[in-house]
């Protein structure tokens, strides 16, 4: 697996999202999920200083997460599964507002989850969009249709601004470092099946135990 800068390819990064399924989809390993993480802020942050604000949160979030994964319960922390099972039988999640355990795992993974979904119809739209199509458009009709909804006005104001600067639609998939702009699309069609996957089991997982409103 590539890790140097210049074989830094976003395929690389969507294989995370299809190696942390695990048992049949019926779980997720968090360790893959924030290498996943780690890769997109890396592309992020290839797109320019302008993105940094957005790539910050996400670094504290993944950092938040690893601290979890290296400490001494460790072990709870290995799948989405165990890490509900673990936070919530021990009363460690705040579920009506921040105040004992403001920064537990459930919280904050619900933080990068909900940035997924924004991802996830950012590039399905650029998979199929023309040649001509505005990527700081496709990225804002897909913000303003997932992670907007959670943001205050200020915070949205900042990502409109943000988008403005995205490169055009080549210029970005050269950006991705898979190859032709048919070779773009063709990986992403065979990589967004898995984030799709990824999302969608989690979603059901935090729905399932009433923990999508997380404070
Ligand atoms: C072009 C590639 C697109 C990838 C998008 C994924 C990154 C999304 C990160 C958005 C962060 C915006 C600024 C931070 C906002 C936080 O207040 C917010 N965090 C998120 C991830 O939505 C909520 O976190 P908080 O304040 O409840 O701890």
């Amino acid at each position: 697996m590539a890790s140097t800068e210049e074989e830094f390819s976003l395929k690389e990064v969507l294989i995370h999202f299809k190696s942390c399924l695990l048992d049949d989809d019926k779980d997720v390993l968090l360790e893959h999920y924030l290498n996943g993480w780690k890769g997109l802020v890396r592309f992020m942050n290839s797109l320019g200083s302008i993105f940094s604000f957005v790539s910050k949160d996400a670094v504290s979030k993944i950092q938040i997460m690893e601290n979890y994964l290296k400490g001494e319960s460790g072990e709870r922390y290995r799948s989405l599964q165990s890490m509900i099972e673990y936070e919530l039988s021990g009363n460690l999640v705040d579920l009506t507002q921040r105040s004992g355990h403001p920064d537990s795992g459930c919280r904050t993974l619900l933080r990068l989850h909900r940035a997924l979904r924004w991802l996830q119809l950012f590039l399905e739209k650029l998979r199929i969009s023309s040649e001509d199509s505005k990527t700081s458009t496709l990225c804002s009709e897909a913000y303003n249709d997932s992670l907007a909804n959670y943001h205050p006005w200020i915070i949205r104001k900042t990502a409109s601004v943000a988008f403005l600067a995205l490169p055009v639609r080549n210029k970005f998939f050269e950006v991705m470092n898979v190859g032709t702009p048919e070779e773009v699309v063709d990986m992403l069609g065979e990589a967004l099946p898995y984030v799709s996957k990824v999302y969608d089991f989690t979603e059901e997982q935090y729905s399932q135990h009433n923990l999508l409103n997380l404070p």
